[in-house]
């Protein structure tokens, strides 16, 4: 039977209870965007009435648990919302909201006898006993350049080939099936960042920073008026490190997709591991996430 939105945010759940919980709500639509490697379905929710397309995803690394449930929780906020902020984005965009990218990976940091600190996902690789290839440094765009490992053992290994795994044709392919997408949030941790393109190159002219850069200024503004919490905007080479290859630059320079982020969640860069992160920041992690993307989408309806 279905769990209230207070036990689901209790602590850090499985990809199906995640995306069960969000088909439960009223005024929602299922979503599958594919298969993994391992077979298991990718799987979200989409609401909403308006025009735009807005999508949102987290797991596309499996250890960054906070990506998963801050995700959920924007997309029951925004379901279950009554207040004019979710109205108003309900009639303006249509949201596509998937809480695991990477379920094999996810399931396999939850597994006892898996690996809590996996990153990648679970595709074998030939000729190596090492498993898994970065999702976010296999899609194609810039795909194995500089900021990306060739080493199948790498935790930033881009695969054999662009877009070899399945989790990142399924997101690509679900992306180019919508018109008019707007928007585009993968969910990382951590380092209390809100970042976009170009993760490829530090020097690469890109003609929407400004409105990119804008509307991440106002989303760490909205977000540090709920905990208190600072978050850096920046692009990501020059606020993170290169990396090619990646979600945000292929939705963003293959697609058109004009404000394309990838956001790292709590905590800050200076804890020692902050992927570990207790299950009592999911609720403001939440919240405050949740403010910063809607004043991020709401530059976006206005320009
Ligand atoms: N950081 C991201 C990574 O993939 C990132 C940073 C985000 C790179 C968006 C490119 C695009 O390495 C973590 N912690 O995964
Ligand atoms: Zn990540």
């Amino acid at each position: 039977k279905a769990l209230t939105a207070a036990q689901v945010f209790a602590d850090y759940q499985d990809a199906s209870t995640y995306v069960k919980f969000l088909q439960g709500l009223p005024g929602t639509t299922p979503i599958n965007l594919g298969k993994t490697y391992l077979g298991n379905d990718i799987l979200g929710v989409k609401f909403g009435t308006g025009a735009k397309q807005i999508v949102v995803h987290g797991g596309i690394h499996a250890r960054e648990w906070i990506a998963p449930s801050t995700t959920t929780y924007i997309a029951n906020a925004l379901i279950t919302g009554t207040d004019s902020a979710s109205v108003s984005l309900k009639n303006t965009f249509t949201f596509h909201f998937i809480p695991v990218l990477n379920v094999d990976g996810y399931q396999y940091t939850r597994d006892p006898n898996g690996d809590r600190m996996n990153r990648k996902n679970r595709e074998p690789n030939s000729g190596s006993d090492c498993v898994g290839t970065d999702p976010n440094r296999n899609f194609d765009y810039a795909w194995s350049q500089a900021g990306a490992s060739s080493d199948p053992c790498a935790d930033d290994y881009y695969g054999p080939s662009a877009a070899s795994s399945k989790e990142v044709q399924a997101i690509t392919a679900y992306l180019k099936s919508l018109n008019n997408v707007v928007s585009y949030i993968d969910f990382h941790s951590y380092s209390q960042l809100f970042m976009y393109p170009w993760g490829y190159s530090c020097d690469a002219s890109n003609p929407d920073a400004n409105d990119q850069g804008n509307a991440a200024q106002a989303a760490v503004n909205a977000l540090q008026n709920v905990n208190g919490l600072s978050f850096t905007p920046g692009d990501i080479c020059n606020t993170i490190y290169q990396a090619s290859g990646s979600s945000t630059d292929y939705a963003y320079g293959t697609l058109g997709i004009k404000y394309s982020y990838g956001v790292e969640l709590r905590p800050n860069e200076f804890n020692s591991n902050g992927f570990v992160l207790p299950a009592s920041n999911i609720t403001p992690a939440g919240k405050e996430t949740l403010a910063a993307v809607i004043a991020a989408w709401k530059y976006a309806a206005a320009h």
